[in-house]
């Protein structure tokens, strides 16, 4: 059997699969005359005990010629707002595109439809002055019917455009339209400040040292930081002074837990991690840097300062002007 052959039957088993899905789909309207779902289909919001909540997000140019998402027209950011979900919550985002040309909405992490991919290929991306609206569901961990677990939504995740350069968003995530998502599970802690970093080539949130971010807290507070990578490089993510735990919160459960503490972690293309620390725990505040330790990448401008002060604003020793 050659290669050709053994592509054409993975390809024809992938049609037979997705045709029979629809049927399976569609079966219950047509035999039975309503919609009604098998249990582990797409539940609904109030199923899951969530929220359903509407956004608008906005597809503009910035003035530099870079691309952005904000949530009020003349206001898109790099990287874009946070979108924050708690497990079992429906977003209906409706994205308006300001842009000249067509781009769309793609997610990581949560449940969607193929028609809120946002890719070409399923014929789900926004025109120039077209509208549409992307639906992002999520759920809570449980066990399916076959008696496995299921993992929830929550994560550190993020989204993109999937459009604008080629079939892929190369040329929109170059640009800068990219942004992050939280999906919490109920429960978790919540942060005080919330900070995201995104690697992206050789820069910061599309910038380069000293123009990346400087992000400020005050000593004790708890700050919330997600890392997401793009691009084509690897890097590696590194904060002065604080620690994490390499799991979903970034936290230990208890003191039982054996789970990896880390200040250091590797991150490839549209990889994404977050965690939590406390400004300055037991070092004190001042200028942290944080940044990429590929040295060649740190030295080419991929670094920015966690400027964590006391109550008063100040810095003990000076190590940055504020
Ligand atoms: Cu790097």
């Amino acid at each position: 059997m050659t290669d050709s052959g053994a592509g054409a039957r993975r390809l024809l088993s992938r049609r037979l699969f997705a045709t029979s899905a629809v049927a399976a789909a569609v079966a219950p309207a047509v035999l039975g005359g309503t919609a009604a779902a098998a249990p582990s289909d797409k539940p609904a919001a109030e199923d899951q005990g969530g929220e359903v909540r509407n956004l608008t997000l906005y597809m503009e140019k910035l003035p530099n010629g870079e691309m952005g998402y904000g949530l009020h027209p003349g206001q898109a950011t790099i990287p874009g707002p946070l979108i924050e979900l708690t497990e079992g919550d429906t977003m209906n985002i409706e994205v308006v595109n300001n842009l000249d040309v067509a781009a769309s909405l793609h997610v990581h992490g949560v449940d969607y439809d193929t028609a809120s991919d946002g890719t070409k290929m399923n014929d789900s991306v926004v025109q120039p002055g077209g509208r549409r609206t992307y639906v992002w569901r999520t759920h809570a961990p449980g066990r399916r019917h076959d008696g496995t677990w299921e993992a929830g939504s929550a994560g550190y995740w993020h989204y993109h455009d999937h459009n604008v350069g080629t079939e892929h968003g190369t040329g929109g995530i170059k640009k800068g339209l990219y942004g992050p998502v939280v999906v919490r599970r109920k429960g978790d802690v919540l942060p005080d400040k919330q900070f995201t970093v995104v690697f992206k080539d050789m820069t910061i949130n599309n910038k380069i040292a000293p123009d990346t971010p400087t992000f400020k807290a005050l000593r004790g507070e708890r700050v919330e930081f997600v890392v997401i990578t793009h691009g084509d490089f690897f890097h590696t993510f590194h904060l002065h002074g604080h620690r994490w735990v390499d799991n979903r919160t970034g936290m230990l459960e208890g003191p039982q837990d054996v789970s990896r503490v880390i200040d250091t972690k590797t991150t490839g293309p549209a990889e994404s991690f977050g965690f939590q620390v406390i400004a300055g725990e037991r070092v004190g505040a001042g200028a942290w840097m944080y940044h990429c330790h590929v040295q060649t990448h740190s030295d080419m401008g991929m670094s920015g300062v966690f400027l964590v002060t006391e109550a008063d604003g100040t810095v003990p020793g000076g190590g940055m002007p504020m």
